[in-house]
């Protein structure tokens, strides 16, 4: 490694910064089925404490994504307790995720049903989140929605997109200045005929209806098997259309497995991207980084901790491209050459190097290590055990 990829690499772990969602600490589970943990977070004050717990071992999380239903059932009252926690805990409210799905009335979808009056309680789902967002100073309002249909002909698809076009531009208009929208699709799941936002190509004209704000997000998993990922990544940050991810992996469909546990080049050649575009650009993208990944088997905090230290690393091998030599193996169409560019950086072993920028910045070297003798994990389970024996957590 030349000197000029190390300072690379150590600028890129600098900025790198990854968000932890809440519900990524509490029992969650499979449509067959939840084996909860003992050591699960029960409430927000215990996730606000896990994720808290993640970023002074890593340094690289100091925001956690909230979900509305789940973290702030009571809405606004719920503000002052969230404000407090974050301050006690040394991370701060990251995204916002309205909840568009979980209610008996979303049945036939949220702003696609047929029923205005549902379409109504959806925006002003929309809206209250947006309230929300203000007062915890959080950037991204972050949608998805289950909306679609299981059976040919029984939802009106252009009215639906019609409905979804007018109920995002109102949401819009709530945003104050520097807030952003990001709108994610997804091809199936819940809904297994269509989905009224399937694809990247729907969101980005979702994102252009709604209002200049509006961005896509990406979620790893939320693609067919065969789509090329990183060239739709690259053709959204080509159109200044890239908000943000959710990272995770994923063997079958929408698995929500551990980032890189499958596919870690395929994780490289995204990272790798969106470095590319930043070197053309002169400047870094600017990209919400999300985690969204549900650990049913893994305990939670080791699956959060070894997340982040994977995203460190994939992100850290591809600040190694040289990016001035695989330019110019590109025009020449030096094709060994231009891919050895890439395989070079992704086989370089970063682990010594993040060791130590990690000493550099008074960071666990190990992260995993200081965790698993710090005995936080014993005094949870002892904590939380008995509440968890007894609660029923919903699917995340
Ligand atoms: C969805 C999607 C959303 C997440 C929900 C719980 O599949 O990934 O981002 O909020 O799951
Ligand atoms: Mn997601
Ligand atoms: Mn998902």
């Amino acid at each position: 490694m030349t000197p000029i990829q190390e300072r690379s690499v150590l600028s890129a772990l600098d900025r790198f910064r990854i968000e932890i969602p809440s519900w990524g600490f509490a029992n969650t589970g499979t449509r067959f089925g939840k084996f909860s943990q003992p050591a699960a977070a029960t409430n927000i004050d215990e996730k606000f404490s896990d994720a808290g717990l993640v970023h002074s071992l890593t340094g690289a999380c100091p925001t956690i994504a909230l979900h509305v239903l789940w973290d702030l059932p009571s809405g606004m009252n719920d503000i002052h307790r969230v404000t407090a926690l974050a301050a006690r805990n040394g991370i701060a409210p990251g995204s916002t995720n309205p909840n568009l799905f979980q209610d008996q009335e979303y049945k036939h979808g949220s702003l696609g049903n047929p029923d205005s009056s549902v379409r109504e309680h959806a925006l002003q789902h929309i809206l209250d989140s947006i309230e929300i967002q203000h007062a915890l100073k959080s950037r991204d309002l972050s949608l998805w929605f289950a909306d679609g249909s299981n059976y040919p002909g029984t939802a009106n698809i252009r009215q639906r997109k019609q409905w979804f076009e007018e109920g995002l531009r109102q949401a819009h208009r709530r945003l104050q200045p520097g807030d952003r929208m990001l709108v994610e699709y997804k091809p199936f799941e819940p809904a297994f005929y269509h989905t009224d936002i399937a694809d990247w190509g729907m969101a980005l004209l979702m994102a252009q209806a709604a209002g200049s704000q509006a961005k896509v997000l990406v979620d790893i998993g939320h693609h067919y098997q065969a789509q090329n990922i990183e060239q739709i990544v690259a053709w959204l940050l080509a159109e200044n259309m890239l908000g943000g991810f959710h990272f995770n992996d994923r063997r079958y469909a929408d698995d929500d497995l551990t980032l890189g546990s499958i596919d870690p080049y395929q994780v490289f050649r995204i990272f790798h991207e969106i470095q590319f575009f930043g070197w053309e650009a002169g400047e870094p993208a600017d990209i919400a980084y999300m985690i969204d990944q549900s650990h049913n088997l893994k305990g939670k905090i080791e699956a959060a901790i070894q997340t982040v230290v994977t995203a460190q690393e994939l992100f850290a091998k591809a600040a190694l491209v040289d990016h001035g030599a695989l330019a110019m193996k590109q025009a020449q169409a030096a094709l060994v050459d231009a891919e050895e560019c890439l395989r070079e950086a992704f086989s370089t072993d970063v682990r010594p190097l993040l060791r130590e920028w990690r000493r550099s910045r008074a960071l666990a070297e190990d992260p995993m290590k200081v965790f698993r003798e710090s005995g936080y994990l014993e005094r949870v389970t002892r904590e939380r055990g008995e509440r968890n024996a007894v609660a029923v957590t919903s699917y995340a």
